[in-house]
């Protein structure tokens, strides 16, 4: 079954100089494809938006400042199971608790510099899509 996920590499992640290492991850599953791609800064009403379900949480406001610390790569990828696929690439949210082999598990040690952003869901991705990329959906 064909899907369109949203995915972001966070701030930590492009400051690092990993985002050729990730897409080409990502680019490398069989049949999967980049349907848009775009390096930008993220502003607070798109954040709010995005991560509208964590507001209230401790970790909230923190992930905010992270996620406006510098540009994201936004990026829709389309293909076969890419909404579960995705979130299997990166691993668990915890990058300590994430196998070796993962992008989270290879790369990351924090809980919020996680690396990555993946739809979590099919409803989850039609909603992101449209925050992210309204005209292509
Ligand atoms: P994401 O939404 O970014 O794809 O990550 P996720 O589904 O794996 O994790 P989620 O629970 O949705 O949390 C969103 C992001 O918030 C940061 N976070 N920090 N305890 C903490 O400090 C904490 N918990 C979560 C991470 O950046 C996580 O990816
Ligand atoms: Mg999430």
């Amino acid at each position: 079954m064909s899907q369109r996920t949203l995915v972001l590499l966070k701030p930590d992640a492009v400051r690092r100089g990993l985002i050729g290492e990730i897409i080409g991850r990502i680019e490398r599953k069989a049949g999967w494809t980049l349907a848009a791609l775009e390096l930008r800064e993220l502003d607070q009403e798109t954040l709010e938006q995005h991560y509208g379900e964590h507001k209230g949480k401790p970790f909230y406001e923190p992930l905010m400042g992270f996620m406006s610390s510098g540009p994201v790569v936004a990026l829709v990828v389309e293909g076969e199971r890419v909404i579960e696929g995705v979130r299997q690439l990166a691993g668990p949210t915890d990058p300590i608790a994430a196998a070796p082999g993962s992008i989270r598990g290879d790369f990351g040690t924090i809980v919020r510099e996680n690396l990555i952003h993946a739809s979590d869901s099919e409803e989850s991705a039609l909603r992101e899509l449209k925050i992210f990329f309204p005209g292509l959906v």
